[in-house]
C-alpha cells in the first residue's frame, strides 16, 4: 500500500495532522498501538492556549470545547500565605481554556472518522526505512501479522517512546536534555473546584497545583521524588499534602472527593535538532518534551503540525519544498521559547534537593518581584496564554 502521508501515533500531534492535511485534501494514514478507549481515556494536559482554542474552532473540532471547556482569565500564585492573581485578559488581552487533552484527542478522532479517516488502532509501527529515498517504508505489526506500507511522507507523531526518532541513524540529531531532580504527583478527583482558576503554589514542602477539567472534576499536583512509591501515598495523604501546600483560607474549603486516577509523572527537558531527517519527519513529543510547569506539551505539539501541514500543502499545492525544509527552524524558534518558559515556571515554583537556604531566598523574592510587577507579570502571561503563531 502506498499513501502520500503516513502518520505514526494518534496523540494531538498526529489526529491534528490528519485532519489538517485532509482539509487540504492530501490522504494519510494513521497508525496507532493502542485502542480507541485507552488513547480516549489516557489522562494528561489539561490547558489550551488562546491561539489553539481558536485554531480548533476554525478546523471545525471546537464546538464542545467551547461547550464544555472552562475559559480562564488567568492564574493565581500562592505564597507567603497568600493568592496573587496574573491577570490574563488585563495584561495581554487573551484568556486560555481548560479542556482535557483526552477531549480534545476524542474530538479529533471523531472528526477523522466522520471525514472517513483512516486511523489504525491497536496497529503497532515496529520499523521505518529508507527514510533518505522518495518512498519511506514504515513495516507495522496488525493483529499479530507484519506488512509494509510505503508513502511519500513519513510523520513520527509516536511521542517520547515512539519508534520514529530513534530510527534516524545516530549522530545526525543533536540532543538537548535536562531531567529534573523530582516529579509529579497528579490525581483526578471528583469534587467541584475551590477556585475559579488555576492555582502555581510555591511552600517549603514542595510545590503543588490545583487544577481542574469540569465543574465536577479537579485535577491536582503534588511536587514528589521521581522514584516516589504510590503505595506510601493513600488519598487521605495526597489530600493532606495539598492542603498543607495550597495554604490560604481557599485550602480549608478542599472538597476530598473519590479520586478516579493517582500517577507519578516525570519531569524532563528534551530537545532534538533537527527535527527531520529525509522524508521523515518529527512532531510533538516525538521531538521535544518539556516539563508540565508551564502548561506547553499538548500546545507545543499542535503547533508543530500546523507548521508541517502548511509545508505539506505547499509541497502538493504548488511543489514547494521551501517550507518542508525550513519546518524544523520554524519550530525549534517556538520550542525554545516554551523551553526556556517551562523551566523558568519549574525552576520558580519547586524545591530542588540540593538548593541553599540562598536559593529559597531567590525563589521567594522572584515571586514577590512577580507579584509586585506588571512587566513581569505581562512577559508570564504571553508566555503562558501562547506566544502568536504566525
Ligand atoms: P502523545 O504521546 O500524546 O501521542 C503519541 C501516540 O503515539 C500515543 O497514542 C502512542 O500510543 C502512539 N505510539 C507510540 N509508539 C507507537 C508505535 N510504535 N506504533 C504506533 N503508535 C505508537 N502536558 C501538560 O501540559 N500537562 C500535563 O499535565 C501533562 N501530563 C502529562 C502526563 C504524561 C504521563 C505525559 C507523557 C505527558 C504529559 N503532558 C502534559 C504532555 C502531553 O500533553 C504531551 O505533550 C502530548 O501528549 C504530546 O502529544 P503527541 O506528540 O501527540 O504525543
Ligand atoms: C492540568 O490541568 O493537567 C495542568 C494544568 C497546568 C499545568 C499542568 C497540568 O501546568
Amino acid at each position: 500500500m502506498h499513501v502520500p502521508v503516513a502518520i505514526v501515533g494518534a496523540g494531538p500531534a498526529g489526529l491534528t495532522l490528519s485532519h489538517l492535511l485532509h482539509q487540504a485534501g492530501i490522504a494519510s494514514v494513521i497508525v496507532e498501538r493502542r485502542s480507541r478507549e485507552y488513547v480516549e481515556g489516557r489522562i494528561r494536559a489539561g490547558v489550551i492556549e488562546h491561539w489553539v482554542a481558536a485554531l480548533m474552532d476554525r478546523i471545525g473540532v471546537g464546538a464542545r470545547m467551547r461547550r464544555e471547556g472552562l475559559v480562564h482569565r488567568g492564574i493565581h500564585l500562592s505564597f507567603d500565605g497568600a493568592l496573587h492573581d496574573i491577570d490574563f485578559e488585563k495584561l495581554v488581552g487573551k484568556t486560555i481554556v481548560v479542556y482535557g487533552q483526552q477531549e480534545v484527542v476524542k474530538d479529533l478522532i471523531a472528526a477523522r472518522l466522520a471525514d472517513g479517516g483512516d486511523i489504525r488502532f491497536e496497529v503497532e509501527a515496529v520499523a521505518a526505512a529508507d527514510l533518505d529515498g522518495a518512498r519511506p517504508r514504515l513495516r507495522y505489526r496488525q493483529e499479530g501479522r507484519e506488512q509494509e506500507l510505503t508513502c511519500d511522507f513519513l510523520i513520527g507523531c509516536d511521542g517520547f517512546h515512539g519508534i520514529c526518532r530513534p530510527s534516524v541513524p545516530a549522530g545526525a540529531l543533536a540532543v538537548y536534555e535536562r531531567e529534573y531532580p523530582f516529579a509529579w504527583l497528579g490525581i483526578l478527583a471528583e469534587a467541584p473546584p475551590i477556585s475559579d482558576e488555576l492555582i502555581y503554589a510555591y511552600h517549603e514542602r514542595g510545590f503543588a497545583l490545583f487544577s481542574m477539567r469540569s465543574p465536577s472534576l479537579v485535577r491536582l499536583y503534588v511536587q514528589c521524588r521521581p522514584d516516589e512509591d504510590l503505595t506510601t501515598w493513600p488519598d487521605e495523604r495526597v489530600w493532606d499534602e495539598l492542603t498543607a501546600r495550597l495554604g490560604g483560607e481557599h485550602a480549608g474549603r478542599l472538597v476530598r472527593g473519590a479520586v478516579q486516577q493517582k500517577s507519578v509523572t516525570g519531569m524532563r527537558s528534551f530537545v532534538i535538532e533537527p527535527m527531520q531527517h529525509g522524508r521523515l519527519f518529527l512532531a510533538g513529543d516525538a521531538a521535544h518534551i518539556v516539563p508540565p510547569t508551564g502548561a506547553k506539551g499538548m500546545n507545543l505539539a499542535i503547533a508543530d503540525v500546523l507548521v508541517l501541514s502548511r509545508a505539506l500543502t505547499a509541497f502538493y499545492g504548488q511543489g514547494r519544498e521551501d517550507l518542508l525544509k525550513s519546518y524544523s527552524a520554524t519550530c525549534l524558534s517556538r520550542i525554545w521559547k516554551a523551553q526556556r518558559f517551562s523551566w523558568f515556571m519549574t525552576s520558580m515554583l519547586h524545591l530542588f534537593p540540593d538548593e541553599s537556604p540562598f536559593d529559597r531566598r531567590r525563589q521567594l523574592t522572584e515571586l514577590r518581584y512577580l507579584a509586585g510587577s506588571r512587566a513581569a507579570q505581562t512577559a508570564l502571561a504571553e508566555n503562558y496564554v501562547g506566544l502568536p503563531m504566525d
